[in-house]
């Protein structure tokens, strides 16, 4: 594949926002996460961005893994530092969706979905995965790691026989092959716009975007956590970023954190 990603293309390129302003891009590395946690805590600036060709140990939450060939996705991982209260900070999570779904949209305008917590689906299939980790210290929020894995030009083989079921790409998608500077760049741009709009005017323009893209609205979903399971109409975000889920007749969950499925009625 000519779609060359390297130290030298991300120098050469003008990323002139807040995000992107400094870029470390490995061939390989373990996780970009974790290499950008380390950055955090050493001080690194808000807007620094860790990118890699390929992951050995990508992370997904709850210590699942992130399939991570070289040479056709994007990985990587965006250093935040939001004034925000600690609970606020899993709206990040919700931000970091409509950006990079916004991002989608401009090259698939009608097929992209946002799939609580963290997905982002295209035509019932995960393109993309987000991980936010974070720190508190001194009681205060000190730094969101947005980390960030976008299926671009992945082909059927690169997947396993299960992901093949759940998983998709942007060629996949369009049987064509994209430039992931390219990408990247309009993701970044898209990033920002939607972080800058959080920090100025709050959580409510985010849980509108996501509303209006959500996956699953009104379905049968099944959510789960740890040894917790819950079954319910998925009813949406709550003005703070909890799934509202209604249990028989309005008996309302408010989820914070777990896993939903969504039990799609079939077409008629
Ligand atoms: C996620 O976790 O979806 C978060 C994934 C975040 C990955 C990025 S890559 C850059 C940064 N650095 C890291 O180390 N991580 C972040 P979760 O909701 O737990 O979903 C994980 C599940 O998604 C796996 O158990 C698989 O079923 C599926 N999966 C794994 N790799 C995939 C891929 N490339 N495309 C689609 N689905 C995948």
């Amino acid at each position: 594949m000519d779609d060359e990603l390297s130290g030298h293309i991300l120098d050469e390129y003008p990323f002139t926002g807040k995000i992107g302003h400094k870029i470390h891009f490995f061939e390989i590395t373990d996780s970009t996460n974790r290499v950008a946690f380390k950055l955090a805590v050493e001080g690194a600036e808000e807007g620094t961005v860790v990118i890699a060709d390929t992951q050995t140990k990508g992370k997904g939450r709850l210590n699942r893994a992130w399939l991570s060939p070289s040479g056709c996705n994007l990985y990587l991982s965006i250093i935040l530092r939001p004034n925000i209260r600690i609970d606020e900070a899993p709206q990040i999570s919700i931000v970091s969706g409509v950006g990079v779904a916004d991002t989608m949209l401009s090259y698939f305008p009608s097929s992209v979905s946002l799939k609580w917590p963290n997905d982002i689906m295209m035509n019932d299939r995960k393109i993309c995965g987000i991980l936010t980790e974070m720190r508190v210290k001194s009681g205060r929020l000190d730094f969101v790691i947005a980390g960030i894995g976008l299926n671009v030009n992945m082909l059927k083989e690169h997947f396993d026989d299960r992901l093949l079921e759940t998983a998709t790409s942007m060629l996949l998608e369009s049987g064509k092959v994209y430039s992931r500077i390219n990408i990247m760049a309009v993701l970044i741009d898209t990033f920002e716009k939607w972080y800058n709009t959080f920090l100025n005017n709050g959580f409510q323009p985010i849980h509108k975007f996501w509303t209006d893209h959500a996956y699953g609205i009104g379905e049968m979903v099944v959510i789960s956590f740890k040894d917790t399971v819950i079954a319910g109409k998925l009813k949406g975000l709550d003005k703070d970023g909890a799934l509202l889920v209604e249990e028989g007749v309005g008996k309302m969950h408010r989820i914070l954190t777990g896993d939903a499925t969504v039990l799609k009625t079939p077409k008629q």
